[in-house]
């Protein structure tokens, strides 16, 4: 049995699958869980990161608005099914103007450590490049530095230190629908400077596993467990209709998260359904956030489908962890 290493959360949304399971993922039955008018000014709600808080769950949540402008925004929820997300976008306070200067905001992971919920979002700066902030109430947010230069995506905290540093994926891009992409780590002692960068894994061979033969990318804030980090990501590969988005898991080293352990050969939930497949970006299925219970092994994925609507999926680590050791490249 794998041992998710963190807290209990009685409270997980959680729902049984129903019949045999070709994938180690199964949808919530009431997905999509958010609409594309999650908010007052939404045009699509999506890619977005949810954390337990207090005795229900807050979030930051990706809204496009009906003027296909990117921004983040706080809601929450009492089930984590039901959300109420804020018609105002998050406000950032903190030391440098510029900084603060805001271009666009979009694809949002939550952290909880240290007694801090830190955000981590693809924050416009001359291109996109990694935010990062802290807040305590989902009401006031504190903007740290931007991680690294522009152009980079898909910015994703470790919930500790290891061996005494801050740890961050990323995915250094370019300016436009990159059509490139491998995961790097890079250590911080005070989540301002960053260095000791690492390649932890990249884009496959077609022949291999094509799914994921294009780029890759960080997903959920990985999960502790006793067999290695927990680590869910998505894939692309380019098709003559464009971009597919699927989602793929591996296990990461403790101490040296950048080792790769397992790496699925096989994807683990994909666009077949069709909120996941008609939207404004069809084919798209990019996980942003995971609950997991401690207790019990259940985990929870919450994912943009279609960059349209939010969706919900189900796994447990034991389940997942064997799929990751008998599907592995
Ligand atoms: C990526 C990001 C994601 C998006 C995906 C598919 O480059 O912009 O936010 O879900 O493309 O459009």
């Amino acid at each position: 049995m794998a041992q998710i290493i963190g807290q209990s959360l009685p409270n997980i949304p959680w729902e049984e699958p129903s019949g045999d399971l070709r994938l180690p993922l199964w949808r919530y039955s009431g997905n999509p869980i958010i609409g594309r008018d999650g908010n007052a000014i939404s045009n699509s709600v999506f890619n977005s990161a949810v954390v337990p808080y207090g005795s229900g769950f807050a979030g930051v949540f990706r809204c496009d608005s009906t003027a296909i402008v990117m921004d983040i925004f706080p809601g929450f929820s009492e089930d984590g099914i039901h959300w109420h997300i804020e018609d105002e976008p998050v406000t950032m306070c903190g030391a440098e103007e510029e900084i603060l200067r805001k271009e666009y905001r979009y694809d949002p992971r939550v952290c909880y450590m240290d007694g801090h919920y830190y955000v981590m979002w693809c924050n416009g700066y001359h291109g996109p490049t990694i935010g990062l902030a802290w807040t305590d109430d989902f009401h006031t947010f504190h903007q740290l530095e931007n991680a690294f230069l522009p152009f980079n995506r898909n910015g994703v905290l470790f919930p500790r230190k290891i061996n005494g540093q801050y740890m961050l994926m990323s995915r250094p891009s370019d300016n436009g629908h990159t059509a490139f992409g491998d995961i790097f780590v890079s250590q911080s002692p005070d989540l301002v400077y960053w260095g000791k960068h690492r390649f932890m894994m990249g884009a496959t061979e077609f022949n291999d596993s094509g799914w994921q033969c294009l780029k890759i990318g960080p997903g959920p804030v990985p999960i502790e467990t006793d067999e290695g980090w927990l680590l869910i990501y998505h894939g692309v590969i380019r098709t003559c209709n464009g971009y597919v988005y699927r989602m793929g898991a591996a296990l990461l080293d403790l101490d040296e998260p950048w080792k790769v352990l397992f790496r699925t050969k096989n994807y683990i939930l994909g666009p077949t359904e069709i909120y996941e497949c008609v939207g404004d970006v069809p084919n798209t299925t990019f996980p942003c956030a995971a609950l997991a219970d401690a207790d019990t092994g259940r985990i929870a994925v919450y994912y943009g489908c279609a960059d349209t609507v939010t969706g919900l999926a189900f796994t447990t680590a034991d389940r997942l962890i064997d799929y990751i050791k008998t599907h592995a490249m």
